[in-house]
């Protein structure tokens, strides 16, 4: 078994239903658990609900059903999402589960033994919609803000709130925490998210409410009846979940710390200031980095329900393909950085590198194969320089891939794939087999096969990110199971490999009519 490799997703809100960014964050995570996979890691991956909070039970309340109903419909609704883009999550967490409490109650346990834990009165600001506390330095003045004028830095109403609630002593944590960012500096990426955080910390830890009374609705707080954890505690809390703590230590030792935790931009504080510091309290190990991905701009703009310019994931799998939609987001958005995305956008990317560029090249390649050489792979002779050519390209993509997914530049990978896919067609348009076969015929098998050995190399490659339609070409080169992983690249095609009847992999996608 390979070396244990623990990635997750943050864990969305089911207070309504999936949109695409969080389909992106699957699809983004997916692809680098699969890249794992295929380079003969033992990956987990996990990703799920964050089920509690103020947030889930006000919106229950607004429709004026149960929260706990609420989130069984929310929930499943994402789950759904997920095996539709085909994310290939090896736990689904829900943090209403038992076990997932039991975690919670421990982690807690242990950072009330560190005495980093204690009762007073918390007056303040809280984002319902953002589940987060707030300076009064942070805000933002707004006319149309909320209560006082007022909205939180991410643009969000804030309410003052005055309780009992525990206190968590962030302050004891400023330095071991820019030590930490000192120490490992790529826990925190990209660089502009380590940025933000380390001129965050060094403006000053205050103490963090942990807990809340006004609600029930939330992990019980052990030994203090009328309090429930805060929902962010919990929540960070279902990596460690996950990884099998408190009552499994195998598992904990073969699966923590976490390798890689995705997230969005607006959620890199919790991970990268209060989750360290929670882990630093409870004496567990950190997770190795963190990861703060950009945002999907519809068109340039924001989505938000006012605007109704919020679209469904679902929507588009249906009108472009999964591997459509994957290809798209994974190769458009600079991971890391904000993206848009449109719908002529997704049609024009898709039609230029998978219906023109690979698929056509395959469907071309294979069917000449199956009318001239009996199905199967054809002999070569030694390769000449044009094929010679043509191993670097693909050789050099591989080694350009693995460079960019080291350094998680997902969008970078694909170019280098990509850019084997089009020296391979211009290899081919050139080498002309079809013409070539009437003088040389074993010129044109020669041909032929350094062709299928291209493609089933960068089918390969491209598999983590267009899991369907690089095994449906997989397929369609007779390749089994076992001959799909990146080891697999350096054991070339063999001679007289049955191959089943060609068929289209990638259709070419309609252009968008104008409204
Ligand atoms: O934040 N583009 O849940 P959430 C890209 N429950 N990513 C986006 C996005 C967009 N337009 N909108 C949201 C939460 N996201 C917490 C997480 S983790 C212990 C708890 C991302 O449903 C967002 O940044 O609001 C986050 O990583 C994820 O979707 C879930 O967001």
């Amino acid at each position: 078994m390979g070396d244990p490799y623990y990635i997750t997703t943050a864990i969305s809100y089911p207070n309504g239903r999936p949109h695409i960014g969080h389909a992106y964050e699957a699809i983004a995570t997916d692809a680098i658990a699969r890249f794992h996979r295929q380079a003969g890691r033992d990956v987990r991956f996990q990703t799920g609900t964050d089920e509690h909070g103020l947030k889930m039970m006000q919106t229950a309340r607004d429709r004026g059903i149960e929260t706990r109903a609420l989130a069984d419909e929310m929930s499943s609704y994402f789950r759904e999402m997920d095996d539709r883009l085909n994310i290939s999550y090896d736990r689904f967490i829900r943090t209403v589960e038992p076990a997932h409490h039991e975690a919670s109650v421990a982690i807690w346990k242990a950072m009330e033994a560190s005495g980093d834990l204690y009762l007073d009165r918390y007056e303040g600001w809280y984002s319902v919609r953002d589940e987060a506390f707030y300076d009064e330095k942070e805000l933002v003045a707004d006319e149309n803000g909320g209560e006082g004028g007022k909205l939180s830095p991410q643009g969000t109403p804030v309410e003052w709130t005055a309780e009992e609630t525990w206190f968590f002593r962030l302050s004891r944590y400023q330095q071991p925490l820019l030590d930490l960012y000192a120490a490992q500096p790529d826990f925190i990426r990209p660089e502009a998210r380590r940025n933000e955080v380390m001129r965050f910390v060094e403006g000053g830890l205050s103490d963090l409410s942990v807990s809340r009374t006004s609600f029930d609705w939330g992990v019980k707080v052990p030994g203090s009846p009328g309090h429930v954890m805060y929902v962010w505690v919990d929540a960070l809390t279902n990596y460690l979940t996950g990884a099998g703590y408190p009552d499994k230590p195998d598992d904990v030792a073969r699966w923590w710390p976490a390798d890689l935790h995705v997230i969005g931009k607006d959620i890199v504080r919790f991970h990268a200031v209060y989750w360290p510091a929670f882990l630093m309290s409870a004496k567990l190990a950190l997770p190795k980095q963190v990861f703060g991905h950009g945002f999907l701009l519809n068109r340039g703009e924001k989505m938000s329900k006012s605007v109704g310019n919020v679209t469904d994931p679902i929507a588009l799998i249906e009108r472009f393909g999964v591997d459509a939609l994957r290809y798209f987001l994974l190769r458009e958005v600079s991971f890391g950085q904000d993206g848009s995305y449109s719908e002529d956008a997704i049609v024009t990317r898709c039609n230029a590198d998978l219906a023109n560029n690979l698929g056509n090249l395959a469907q071309r390649c294979l069917s000449i194969v199956a009318k001239n050489c009996g199905g199967v792979v054809p002999p070569a002779l030694p390769p000449t320089e044009p094929e010679e050519a043509l191993i670097a390209s693909v050789t050099a993509a591989e080694a350009g891939m693995r460079a960019a997914m080291d350094d998680l530049a997902i969008h970078v990978a694909l170019e280098a794939i990509w850019s084997a896919a089009r020296d391979a067609n211009q290899y081919f348009a050139d080498a002309a087999p079809w013409s070539v076969r009437k003088t040389d015929p074993e010129r044109a098998d020669t041909i032929l096969h350094f062709t299928l050995e291209a493609v089933r190399r960068i089918a390969i490659m491209a598999r983590w990110a267009i899991p369907n339609g690089a095994d449906r070409l997989l397929d369609l080169l007779g390749q089994d199971e076992d001959a799909r992983n990146f080891d697999a690249l350096a054991r070339p095609i063999v001679t007289g490999t049955a191959l089943p009847a060609p068929s289209g992999v990638f259709p070419r996608l309609e252009p968008v009519e104008a409204d």
